[in-house]
């Protein structure tokens, strides 16, 4: 198995890249975003305790996000997995690398993508115009996202420095650069 974590703050475009990313590895796609937001849709009582957070740019609490994962992580077929928007806090990133080793894997490498916090809110605020979605028409909501992220999620690509599996990819230009960039990184480590 190859697993790959698809790091970066909010908008950097990791579910954008995450799609064609998991067609041309044949890889299972986990994000935690998705998942959330089909739980919000469906209104189960995990998804109306995730939108009071989500609603505010605040992240949902461990525990709801890796008990979540960790059933999602049941698939014995696949040849890896792609996270996308997890592990998002370093006791996230501990629980994930317990689970994988539950299963004798473990993470092959993290893609950081690096944009700037200006194109990040005008990626998000662009979104907002279409997406419905509440985290993204407001400015003061996105830049609270951001600052979670500063807060509590970089931290995670310091977790994965140490065992040196952390590669930084400029996540600012076409969506093709970027992920041909994405794909040379994967194919020197797979
Ligand atoms: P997520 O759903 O993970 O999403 P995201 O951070 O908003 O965006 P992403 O980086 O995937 O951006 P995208 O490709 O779409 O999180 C949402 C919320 O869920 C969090 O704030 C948190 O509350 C909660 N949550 C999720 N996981 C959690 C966890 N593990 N723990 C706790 N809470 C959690 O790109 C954004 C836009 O940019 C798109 O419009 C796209 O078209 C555009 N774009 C992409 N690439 C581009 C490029 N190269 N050039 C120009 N535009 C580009």
């Amino acid at each position: 198995m190859f697993n790959i974590i698809l790091f970066g703050p909010p908008g950097s475009g990791k579910g954008t890249q995450s799609e064609r990313l998991v067609s041309k590895y044949e890889l299972k796609h986990l994000s935690t975003g998705d998942i959330l937001r089909s739980e919000i849709a469906r209104e189960t009582p995990l998804g109306l305790e995730a939108k009071n957070f989500m609603d505010k740019g605040q992240l949902v609490p461990d525990e709801v996000v890796i008990g979540m994962i960790s059933s999602a992580l049941d698939n014995p077929q696949v040849k890896g997995f792609l996270f996308d928007g997890f592990p998002r806090t370093e006791a996230q990133a501990e629980a994930l690398d317990k689970l994988l080793k539950l299963k004798q894997t473990e993470i092959g490498v993290v893609l950081a993508l690096m944009v700037s916090e200006e194109e990040l809110v005008q990626r998000l605020l662009n979104r907002g115009l279409t997406s419905g979605r509440s985290d993204d028409n407001n400015v003061e909501v996105i830049r609270a996202r951001i600052v979670e992220y500063h807060k509590k999620t970089s931290a995670v690509a310091d977790y994965y420095r140490k065992f040196n599996k952390v590669f930084d990819i400029p996540g600012e230009g076409s969506v093709d650069e970027i992920f041909k960039s994405l794909c040379a990184k994967i194919d020197e480590r797979i």
